[in-house]
């Protein structure tokens, strides 16, 4: 078993609670005098700082909102003089005014220090050859990345996106051995080897940590099984620091939340109402150690659960689930609420298709009617007609008793839904509500 930080991952729970507690209570005052937007909440709602002393109090505190944070823009919110930024990432996304987040020099460190946790426990040491092809840039996971492996004492390739014959050469020459991407790019580039014709056994690949979009445990088995590697699930929002709020150990059974600097909720989306662990609902962080953008119960809109209970890898630290989807990316269908990671786990289960599909959702004569597009695989594009409709037949059976709610799909060519070097995109909503 190997741990960056054994002392913190696998600390007892009245330790991390101590911690977590101290740090709440430094953090709440820091932003009680530093930040006008916490000041005036906490005093419009009667709470002073000496009220906080303990995680058991942090469900008295304001949430706050990505709102509040454009509400805010661009510096609003920092806790420290504008001097001591050393860094500003901004939120993946199109729209002008995302998110901006800053790091002071302690700030840049402790991300460095969850994220060489995230890398240790995906098997990574000083002898590894990271390849980041995360995007660099305003984007914190290619920088999150690097800054981790970087600590860590690996080799880091800055690979970054695009270009991926030249990823693959990179890969095949320098010996690239941990690959940090996007699931969907990982199977990409699985799918470009095999079209150059290289055999992945005879790369030094061994792990991948890939993240910053949903996933599925069937992608993971995809991707495992056609780049013959581990492949582990590493989560984060710029808002909090970027990757490595949380990541996943050898028993893949959960990410490890960094609840030293992190402490998360899960609350009710619509109420705000603390639930216990094992309920799925909004997953909401604090931060509790950062200098520069110390955000209170910023609520992420990822839906997740919690666990306590004691991981096989020996880390104490709470563990969330997989985000299945956010309140504000989850399609309402005819009134049914759906994910689509949840049609992509049929997909996958049912595996006669390519792992490359579209959901367009569109409303005719008032009615929301959704289309699957799904590409073929190059064995099926190649069959007989019948057998394409019978598969087309199926897909639409298993999403309707899966989902609860019929699909028209559409098999389409190969190699005719655009591919993705950052976050797949993975639905069209055409709806005007
Ligand atoms: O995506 C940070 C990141 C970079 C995470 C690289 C992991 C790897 P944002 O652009 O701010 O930051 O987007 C954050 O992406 O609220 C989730 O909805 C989603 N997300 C991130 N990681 C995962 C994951 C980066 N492992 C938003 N599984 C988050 C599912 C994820 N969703």
């Amino acid at each position: 078993m190997a741990y960056w930080n054994q002392k913190v991952e696998c600390a007892s729970r009245e330790e991390l609670d101590k911690i977590a507690s101290q740090n709440l209570a430094n953090t709440v005052r820091r932003v009680y005098e530093n930040v006008p937007f916490y000041r005036n909440k906490m005093d419009e709602m009667g709470i002073k700082p000496e009220d906080i002393k303990s995680v058991k109090d942090l469900h008295r505190l304001p949430f706050t909102l990505k709102q509040d944070l454009r509400d805010n823009y661009p510096y609003g919110l920092f806790a420290c003089p504008l001097d001591d930024v050393v860094r500003i990432h901004a939120s993946s996304g199109t729209t002008c005014k995302q998110p901006v987040v800053g790091y002071t020099q302690e700030d840049i460190d402790l991300w460095a220090e969850v994220v060489a946790r995230a890398i240790v426990a995906a098997g990574g040491t000083k002898q590894d050859f990271i390849h980041v092809s995360y995007g660099y840039g305003l984007f914190t996971g290619g920088l999150g990345l690097h800054y981790g492996a970087e600590k860590v004492g690996a080799s880091v390739i800055p690979v970054a996106t695009g270009n991926t014959k030249r990823q693959i050469q990179i890969m095949v020459d320098f010996g690239s051995s941990i690959l940090c991407c996007t699931p969907s790019y990982a199977l990409y580039l699985a799918e470009s080897l095999r079209e150059a014709g290289i055999d992945p056994s005879t790369l030094k690949l061994k792990s991948g940590i890939f993240g910053a979009e949903p996933w599925s445990e069937n992608m993971r088995l995809e991707i495992e099984k056609s780049l013959g590697i581990n492949a582990y699930d590493i989560y984060g929002l710029s808002e909090i620091i970027g990757p490595g709020v949380s990541f996943e150990c050898e028993c893949k059974n959960g990410m490890h939340v960094n609840e030293d600097h992190f402490i998360p909720e899960v609350v009710d989306p619509e109420t705000g109402e603390v639930l216990p662990d094992g309920e799925m609902g909004e997953l909401v962080f604090t931060c509790v150690t950062k200098r520069a953008l110390p955000l209170i119960r910023y609520r992420t809109r990822d839906i997740a659960s919690l666990t306590r209970e004691t991981c096989k890898c020996g880390r104490t630290l709470v563990r969330m689930s997989r985000p299945c989807g956010r309140t504000d990316d989850m399609l309402i269908i005819r009134g049914v609420n759906v994910f689509p990671s949840q049609i992509e786990s049929v997909l996958l289960e049912m595996g006669q298709t390519a792992p490359h599909y579209l959901i367009i959702v569109d409303r005719v004569d008032n009615l929301d009617r959704m289309q699957v597009l799904i590409e073929m695989s190059d064995s099926l594009f190649s069959d007989e007609i019948r057998k394409i409709e019978e598969v087309e037949a199926n897909i639409r059976k298993n999403i309707e008793s899966t989902l609860g709610i019929s699909a028209e799909v559409k098999l389409v060519e190969p190699k005719t839904i655009e591919r993705s070097e950052g976050k797949a995109k993975r639905v069209i909503d055409k709806r005007k509500i």
